[in-house]
């Protein structure tokens, strides 16, 4: 008996199965009444009482490593088959599987689509330029005489000395190249990334983003100016947005001011990135020099115009309330997928972010 149990036991743990059928074999070969283990139960009673306990214990654990195996595969044969039919679902094996989140628009990016569609609704077209600018385009022709103290405004990366050919310091140089080739009315915003020599740090990059804006016809005021910005706030940070003017100076734009709005994250209560003001800066604008339409070959007895420029991360900062300049860069996963579902009411957007459905 001990020699047929110990087979008995060997064939059960050995035991596979592929289907259904295997298992149902399994079942009446070792679970069911008329199982190999319910013979030897029934062959219990022409067996001598003394032995009887013993064989008893015996014919019990095999009859549970039966059951236990039965059980075992049992769960093994579901979850195969759950994974066929997994696979059965995909149509065709030998197409790429689906993309795995293509990736969100950066901030930036959402920023300065939104500020381009706020002013190509009021008739503004978009002008590009090089980065790496000659020092008439970045500075001569925009009043920054060779050793005027204003180019110390601009910490600058020299590409050479002589000629001098700098990075960009601004977009302004690309609304320098639009003067010299076109003609008034010119309505333009000039977005691209611009380079200044400064430290990295929560509040200044060497890099960054720009928007400059020239509006240059007869007869343009500082009241088109005002109210050009007044309508860019409002759009930009919400209709309740307050604004207000200053005086400042640019070597490009005579008179300057600064537009500040109410802060929006404290709402005028005072807090760190009103520094307690409840204002906070958001661009620079002027009337455009005469000198400057001048060097631009403009009639600047004829023409007048407005200029105007923003920093996007300043905008993004605000906008999103992001406090530390550095995440722009640093590309932390977690920092831009925030952003993904953000405006899908600008219709450039929602098609970039549609892809991230696929
Ligand atoms: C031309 C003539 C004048 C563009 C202007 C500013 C004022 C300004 C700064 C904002 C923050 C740059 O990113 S920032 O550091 N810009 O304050 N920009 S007026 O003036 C022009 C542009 C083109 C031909």
């Amino acid at each position: 008996m001990l020699e047929k149990v110990k087979a008995i036991k060997a064939e059960i743990e050995n035991f596979n199965v592929k289907n259904q059928e295997a298992l149902e074999a399994f079942r009446l070969q070792f679970i069911s009444r008329k199982s190999v283990i319910a013979k030897l139960f029934a062959g219990l009673k022409d067996i001598t009482p003394e032995k009887k306990r013993e064989a008893g214990i015996l014919l019990n654990n095999l009859k549970n490593t039966a059951q236990k195996k039965f059980k075992e595969l049992t769960a093994q044969l579901n979850q195969t088959t759950k994974e066929v039919e997994a696979c059965q679902e995909i149509e065709d094996l030998t197409l790429p599987p689906p993309a795995d989140g293509i990736g969100a628009l950066h901030p930036l990016t959402i920023t300065q689509a939104k500020i381009v569609a706020i002013f190509k609704r009021i008739g503004f077209n978009v002008s590009e330029g090089p980065e790496i600018e000659d020092d008439w385009h970045n500075f001569t022709a925009l009043n920054f005489p060779k050793h005027h103290p204003a180019r110390a405004m601009q910490d600058t990366f020299f590409i050479s000395q002589d000629p001098e050919i700098v990075l960009r310091t601004h977009t302004s140089s690309v609304q320098v190249r639009v003067m010299e080739s076109q003609q008034p009315p010119i309505r333009t915003i000039s977005p691209g990334r611009v380079f200044r020599n400064e430290a990295v740090s929560a509040r200044t990059h060497c890099v960054f983003h720009q928007v400059e804006g020239l509006y240059i016809d007869t007869h343009v005021s500082f009241a088109d100016l005002k109210e050009t910005l007044f309508y860019f706030a409002r759009e930009m940070f919400g209709q309740d947005t307050k604004t207000r003017f200053r005086a400042s100076y640019f070597p490009f734009t005579e008179p300057s001011a600064e537009m500040d709005i109410n802060c929006r994250i404290c709402k005028g209560a005072g807090c760190n990135v009103c520094k307690y003001t409840g204002w906070v800066e958001i661009i620079g604008a002027g009337m455009v020099d005469p000198q400057v339409l001048e060097n631009c070959n403009m009639d600047a007895q004829a023409y007048t115009g407005f200029a105007f420029g923003m920093g996007i991360e300043r905008i993004a900062m605000l906008k999103y309330q992001i406090n530390d300049l550095r995440l722009f860069t640093e590309n932390d996963i977690q920092f831009l997928k925030q952003f993904v579902a953000l405006d899908l009411s600008f219709p450039a957007l929602a098609r970039a972010n549609k892809r991230e459905k696929i």
